[in-house]
């Protein structure tokens, strides 16, 4: 949970299906937890838990053909090899790309945008999105952006060498300032949210990759944020 001090494999233990009759009237999360998209709609969903309004089942997605001992091999399972072992999921996700929802009536979800505003829409009274169009717009601006010029540029660093690299690196810092001041439009109040002092969809645009900055760029491309 937010609140809690829970770690994801509690979290994933919490969540995972049970014996249980009742667990076929719960949502059911189609993750891989190391996956950030994945990680921006799995917040959402606890966050959802924490406030009492919804459950859901954890179905973990391994994408890697397995090696021995439960090593990943890091090689990625065919599209074919992924609706074999996870049929349900591809039937949700028809890429096999994580993250993906199934609900007990039928309806399936996916992209990890798609996923947190339709648990947005489903309990507006969560306040994942703001109430006017306007502050709604301001969101998925901010969204866009990061999904355009920010991310992209994150991967970037990491696959391309040389000055290809450098390139990346300058328009990841670019894309970061103006989604430093976009950040201000979202939350002109402050406050430790982008939403001001509550959780909302706007720190899910980025969140997971602002935990992985340091713990990625930091240590495989000596990449500091300038402050
Ligand atoms: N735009 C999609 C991207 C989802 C995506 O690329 N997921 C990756 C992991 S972060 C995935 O499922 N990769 C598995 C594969 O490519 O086989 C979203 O935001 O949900």
């Amino acid at each position: 949970g937010m609140s809690a001090m829970v770690c994801g494999e509690d979290t994933i233990a919490l969540h995972s299906p049970g014996e249980d009759p009742a667990e076929r009237s719960k949502l059911r999360f189609y993750c891989s937890w190391f996956c950030p998209c994945a990680q921006r709609s799995w917040v959402c969903l606890e966050y959802l838990v924490d406030a009492g309004l919804t459950d859901y089942t954890y179905i973990p997605i391994e994408p890697y053909v397995p090696g021995v001992n439960g090593q990943d091999t890091k090689t990625p399972l065919s599209l074919e090899q992924k609706a074999e072992k996870f049929p349900d999921f591809v039937a949700a996700s028809p890429r096999g790309l994580v993250p993906a929802m199934a609900e007990p009536s039928g309806v399936v979800v996916n992209d990890s945008l798609v996923c947190c505003e339709y648990l947005a829409d489903m309990y507006p009274q969560s306040g994942l999105m703001p109430p006017s169009p306007a502050d709604r717009a301001k969101v998925r601006m901010f969204w866009e952006h990061c999904a355009s010029q920010v991310i992209p540029y994150f991967y970037k660093m990491l696959m391309f060498k040389g000055e290809q690299r450098e390139q990346a690196k300058t328009d990841f810092l670019a894309g970061m300032s103006f989604a430093n001041k976009r950040m201000l439009e979202v939350s002109p109040q402050g406050g430790m949210f982008l939403g001001g002092n509550r959780f909302s969809l706007a720190d899910m645009a980025l969140g997971p990759w602002m935990q992985r900055i340091p713990i990625v760029l930091g240590t495989y491309r000596g990449f500091e944020l300038p402050r």
